[in-house]
């Protein structure tokens, strides 16, 4: 793993005023979250997440699109932070200022201790009328699937933004100025496709950011990186906070 971290980039990350990071679903893969690419399992598997994760599909069949996302949740709720979850939480604390913008649903970074977390698609463990948009928290369970918003009577959707639809307008612009304005980029676990996320990291390059990206396969974001760390999120990010910081990951 030495051979990985340059003495530059120790030195880079050391100075760094503002490191920005980018986290995907690679980041929950080690917590046994799957990848949004990654094949699905049992009934899942002859479904493209691309085609459920849209208001047509939800609109055409939502008791299907509402089990897929309780399938889902079930596996999330099962799953605990990793250890590339808990370093980028201690990582704040170790560098004068961090923005962690996250394209994941799954909340493990919360989990882990990680503070004031930009959520660009919203949270899988959340749910909000389809209709009103408005979050739900409780409602009478009547056999109806998906259930029913308690207001006004319309179906209720899982808390994401779905393909085709604009990511929440705030979450954005604190997205768009963290990649704007900061020394580092770090980009962990994305497959650097879905937009607009992925341009941030190429937004972070034309500011004259160090881009870091962390990955074990090459990405549309590779040849353009400053750095490539080839492997697991959860084994390079703690390694970083070692070989950089002199700290070992503390859990929570
Ligand atoms: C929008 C919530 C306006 C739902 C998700 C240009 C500009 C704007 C939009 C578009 C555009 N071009 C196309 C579009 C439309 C679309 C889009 O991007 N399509 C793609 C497929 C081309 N974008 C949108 O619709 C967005 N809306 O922009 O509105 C608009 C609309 C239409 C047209 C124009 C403008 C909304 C996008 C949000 C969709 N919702 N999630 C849900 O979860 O159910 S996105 C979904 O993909 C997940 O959130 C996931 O996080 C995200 C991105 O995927 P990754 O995180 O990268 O995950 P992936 O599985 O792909 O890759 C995992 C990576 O990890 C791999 O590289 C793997 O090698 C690596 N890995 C694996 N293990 C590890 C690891 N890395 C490190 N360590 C490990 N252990």
């Amino acid at each position: 793993m030495n051979n990985l971290i340059s003495l530059e980039l120790v030195r880079m990350l050391k100075k760094a005023r503002k490191i920005t990071v980018l986290t995907g679903a690679g980041t929950s893969a080690e917590s046994g979250v799957p990848t949004f690419r990654d094949a699905q399992e049992g009934i899942w598997a002859h479904y493209d997440p691309q085609e459920l994760a849209t208001t047509q599909a939800f609109r055409r069949n939502p008791r299907l699109v509402w089990e897929w996302y309780e399938w889902r949740r079930n596996r999330i709720r099962a799953a605990t932070p990793n250890p590339g979850h808990y370093a980028l939480a201690q990582m704040a604390s170790l560098v004068k200022n961090l923005t962690l913008i996250t394209q994941n649903v799954d909340g493990l970074h919360q989990l882990a201790g990680s503070r004031d977390v930009i959520e660009l698609h919203g949270n899988i463990l959340r749910n909000k009328c389809f209709k009103e948009k408005n979050i739900v928290d409780t409602w009478t369970e009547n056999g109806s699937v998906p259930p029913r918003c308690p207001e006004c009577g319309d179906f209720l959707r899982p808390d994401v933004v779905w393909f085709g639809e604009t990511l929440p307008g705030e979450a954005l612009k604190l997205a768009l100025q963290a990649s704007a304005s900061c020394d580092v980029f770090l980009s962990a676990g994305t497959s650097t496709i879905v937009e607009p996320a992925a341009s941030l990291p190429f937004l972070a390059l034309r500011s004259g950011a160090c881009v870091v990206e962390i990955n074990p396969v090459p990405t549309p974001l590779t040849m353009s990186a400053t750095y490539v760390l080839s492997g697991y999120s959860g084994e390079i990010i703690p390694h970083l906070i070692n070989h950089v910081w002199g700290e070992t990951i503390r859990y929570q």
